[in-house]
């Protein structure tokens, strides 16, 4: 498998996930601006979304959608317990995060890199809003499905990485602060992170 990636960008929930599997797989880096691979191939002749991440599975299969890789990925490796069982009802909370995440979350923070400050106050109150609904949960449990980190908690991890003054600042809710803390010492996670340096 390879996953095509961008430093700091929404890859990192899948790459962390391929690494918490310990799956093999390698990295292709995106400039996400020109839509270029690094020697210059075209990112969409690729990913015709032109945007990262895109898994790139061994038949040459292109999958696309954070939140689907993961559960592709997690899929690969039941043991890992990176997802409950398909079909349970913990499976369905599971991607009732995932949903979440990707669309009261992830989406939101766009207007928060760009340059309108008039632009960000209906994002950073609403995503003020989902991060109070959150933190309520992580306040009694270390992850988002209680004991077991799943990714769901990747891909909030990805998320609280962009959460930072002056955009919103995740330390204003003591549980976020303690959850980024616990899920950025994973060894899979400073893995992933230093790979991106790379
Ligand atoms: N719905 C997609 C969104 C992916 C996305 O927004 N990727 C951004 C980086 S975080 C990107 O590559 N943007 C460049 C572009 O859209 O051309 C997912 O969740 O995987």
């Amino acid at each position: 498998m390879k996953l095509y990636f961008a430093p700091g960008a929404c890859s990192l929930h899948p790459h962390i996930t391929l690494r918490e599997a310990g799956l093999p797989f390698d990295l292709a880096r995106v400039d996400i601006r020109a839509h270029k691979l690094h020697d210059g191939t075209d990112y969409y002749g690729i990913n015709p979304k032109g945007y990262v991440p895109a898994l790139e599975l061994d038949d040459g299969e292109i999958l696309t959608e954070g939140a689907v890789i993961d559960q592709y990925v997690a899929d690969r490796k039941p043991e890992s317990k990176l997802l409950p069982p398909a079909g349970t009802m913990e499976r369905y909370r599971a991607q009732e995060w995932l949903a979440f995440i990707a669309s009261e979350i992830h989406k939101t923070f766009g207007p928060l890199f760009g340059s309108d400050e008039a632009a960000k106050e209906g994002p950073r109150a609403r995503l003020g809003t989902r991060f109070d609904l959150v933190a309520k949960t992580l306040a009694s449990q270390p992850y988002l499905l209680d004991d077991t980190f799943t990714v769901a908690d990747a891909y909030l991890y990805n998320m609280l990485r962009w959460a930072t003054s002056p955009r919103i600042d995740r330390d204003k809710w003591p549980a976020l602060k303690a959850f980024f803390a616990r899920v950025d010492a994973r060894p899979a996670v400073q893995a992933a992170l230093a790979a991106e340096k790379r």
